[in-house]
């Protein structure tokens, strides 16, 4: 059942005990909105579990009580509430909304939402999850501090590339406003989303040597091919930036086969184009701009489906 924010957050607010859970792969809207809920959560005395069925990736750990994340160990889950963050569809949370026995409540932003909870909020004109918690927050009056502005600040500039992308807007920037006023460092935060090892650097190199174009120059794809070594490199999410500021391109696309699956992760990301509905049409979902499937087969397979 879709319910607004305010009837989301009293549903909150009923449980004595919640289980926090977002999307695997998670990325800093993900965690930044479970983090910044269980900060408030655990404030007002409930007992709060965050739990994500996958690794964390490192350079998140600036965040405050990443530490208290648990990887999902295949137990049934139990608690008052399962809230569900910043996931459009039940296997986005790999298996811990099938492992939940209890009420579900979806809070989202996603285009392609499938409204799976018993609860669902869902604002696909928000830029992040994290507005949609802040506005919550500050509708009633919460007291947020430090620790969860800079949670919530990371989660909403992650999402629309540091204040860049098409979601950006007034409400974006007035709530970036907000959160640096509650202590959000946004320069602290900008330094530590940035830096990255050198193994990253020379696997963007390697990447981007593997760009090519169709359809005139108005699509870029690159590929993640198996012989660059990217172990040590968990986020390749932004190397489709790349091909997507190419002048007179279009959509970029971004090709990643996955490690002993016989499966290619295909990610989207488009100037004016509604990627999200080319997604779906392969399974997959997301956002108007930024959207991605994952495809059965080998690289070049699938990369002759998609690009045809
Ligand atoms: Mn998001």
């Amino acid at each position: 059942m879709r319910i607004n924010g305010q009837e989301a957050f009293e549903h909150i607010l009923k449980a004595s005990s919640l289980i926090l859970t977002t999307h695997i792969n998670p990325d800093g809207d993900a965690l930044g909105s479970m983090l910044a809920l269980y900060g408030v959560m655990t404030d007002v005395g409930k007992s709060v579990r965050m739990i994500i069925d996958d690794e964390l990736p490192a350079m998140y750990r600036f965040l405050p009580d990443i530490d208290k994340i648990e990887k999902f160990n295949h137990n049934s889950l139990q608690a008052d509430l399962l809230v569900i963050l910043d996931v459009g569809e039940a296997t986005r949370t790999g298996a811990v909304f099938t492992n939940f026995s209890g009420v579900s409540l979806n809070i989202d932003h996603h285009l392609s939402n499938r409204e799976f909870a018993d609860w669902v909020h869902v604002d696909e004109t928000a830029s992040a999850t994290g507005l949609i918690l802040q506005r919550m927050f500050q509708s009633a009056a919460v007291n947020v501090k430090a620790d969860t502005a800079t949670c919530l600040f990371t989660a909403i500039a992650t999402d629309c590339g540091f204040f860049r992308y098409a979601n950006t807007d007034a409400e974006t920037l007035a709530t970036a406003s907000i959160l640096a006023n509650q202590g959000a460092n946004p320069h602290w935060i900008a330094e530590r989303i940035d830096e990255k090892p050198v193994s990253k650097v020379i696997a963007l190199a390697a990447v981007l040597n593997t760009l090519e174009f169709v359809s005139n120059g108005t699509i870029a794809a690159i590929s993640v091919t198996p012989d660059i070594r990217t172990a040590d490199v968990e986020d390749t999410e932004s190397f489709i930036d790349h091909p997507r500021s190419i002048i007179g391109v279009e959509l970029a696309m971004m090709f990643k086969p996955q490690i002993g699956k016989n499966t290619v992760k295909v990610s989207f990301r488009s100037k004016t184009v509604d990627v999200s509905r080319f997604a779906a049409s392969f399974g997959g979902g997301g956002h108007a701009r930024a959207a991605g499937c994952t495809v059965k087969g080998d690289l070049i397979e699938v990369k002759k489906l998609v690009l045809d």
